[in-house]
């Protein structure tokens, strides 16, 4: 029997802007596109869904629901910053990982790191490690697959810990909405209803031929999970090819010992990552935006495999000090780590894909 966990993070991008602005918390945030341009809402804090507030809403509706919210647009950049240390934490308990979203991954925990006995304690430790690093919350789901995990984990949101045994699972479908069923929209949610299917034990009466006669291939899906089955793999992402931070000031540096001082905690912060993920590199890049937007990087390569801050801080400062940064203020550092020594026996090249994960998810909306 597989012990899977779905961890998804609570209102997350609304809930960063209220980590790094106290003044937001308890207050009804919204964060999206514009209302007065066609804007849509990407996410809003649990205040503002008390008005009906909704992801994907246009952002005026938004408004008109609740004019004393406060708009705001979303800070990608901080967001997959603040992704990637949740992805770390969760690294640490498993390598059977699988990022779904910018917030949400499963974990195959049946063999875990921790060598934790219940799935439920990894659950616990790991909702732990992410209010520890990022002081921010998640909703922990725990099942024998990943729908009942994923099912699990938006049953007590926010800041929720599930844990669905085996013997659990047919209560649990028995009046669950279909419209809670991963996969089921809006459009099939409404030919189910008018099939009479609202929870998932009328879908339960159905014979699978005539699911499969309405729905195509969706039917045998849709037969399993009725019964509560599910058995896809937790789809393990590439062999990790770099590790890194990065910040963003609130106001531009142009002082070389404010950089320089930056470097350092970026450098401490690279270490512990790598620590953790148990690598060591041997190409340092430097990461700069600067205060007009423009991108520039500088790499050096080592001639052996380093993870320590001090060869990170010391290279970078050098990397700073080539390139025109001393003249012009910069918005954004960062410190990355590639050509890792982690590719391990059973990574064959045609696994070693991609540089960055790309998260995948709807209605996103345009920053201007
Ligand atoms: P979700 O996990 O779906 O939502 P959430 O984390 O904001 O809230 P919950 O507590 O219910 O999990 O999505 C994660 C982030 O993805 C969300 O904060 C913003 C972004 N997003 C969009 O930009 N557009 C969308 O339509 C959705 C659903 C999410
Ligand atoms: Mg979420």
């Amino acid at each position: 029997m597989r012990k899977i966990i779905h961890i998804d993070m609570d209102a997350f991008f609304a809930a960063v802007e209220q980590r790094d602005d106290p003044s937001l918390r308890g207050k009804p945030v919204i964060v999206g596109g514009d209302p007065d341009k066609r804007g849509v809402v990407a996410t809003a804090s649990y205040e503002a869904r008390a008005f009906g507030i909704h992801s994907a809403m246009p952002a005026a509706t938004a408004r008109r629901l609740c004019p004393t919210g406060v708009f705001l647009r979303p800070r990608m950049p901080t967001y997959r910053e603040v992704s990637r240390q949740v992805m770390d934490v969760l690294h640490a308990y498993t390598d059977q990982l699988e990022p779904v979203s910018i917030d949400e991954a499963y974990l195959d925990v049946t063999q875990n790191k921790a060598g934790l006995s219940y799935a439920s304690q990894v659950a616990r430790a790991i909702k732990d490690d992410i209010i520890k690093e990022t002081q921010l919350t998640a909703s922990a789901g725990v099942g024998p697959n990943k729908f009942i995990a994923k099912v699990a984990s938006d049953l007590n949101k926010p800041d929720g810990l599930t844990v669905i045994r085996p013997e659990d699972v047919p209560e649990l479908l028995r009046e669950l909405p279909v419209r809670k069923v991963p996969g089921i929209g809006p459009a099939t949610g409404q030919r189910l209803a008018d099939m009479g299917i609202s929870v998932v034990g009328d879908l339960r009466k159905w014979p699978e031929d005539e699911l499969v006669a309405t729905f195509g291939k969706a039917g045998h899906w849709f037969y399993a999970l009725a019964r509560g089955q599910d058995d896809r793999e937790v789809q393990v992402s590439h062999v990790r090819k770099s590790i890194g931070a990065e910040t963003t000031f609130d106001v531009d540096l142009s002082d070389l010992e404010d950089m320089h001082a930056e470097l350092k905690k970026l450098a401490g912060e690279v270490q512990r990552r790598m620590e953790r993920n148990d690598v060591r590199g041997r190409t340092i890049t430097l990461k700069m935006t600067h205060s007009d937007f423009t991108k520039v990087t500088r790499s050096a390569t080592l001639d052996a495999f380093h993870g320590d801050a001090a060869t990170l801080y010391e290279t970078t400062v050098e990397l700073l000090e080539q390139s025109e940064a001393p003249n012009r203020p910069v918005r954004l550092l960062g410190i990355s780590v590639s050509n890792l020594d982690n590719i391990g026996e059973d990574s064959t090249p045609a696994e070693t894909g991609p540089q960055q994960l790309t998260f995948p998810f709807f209605g996103h909306p345009r920053t201007p």
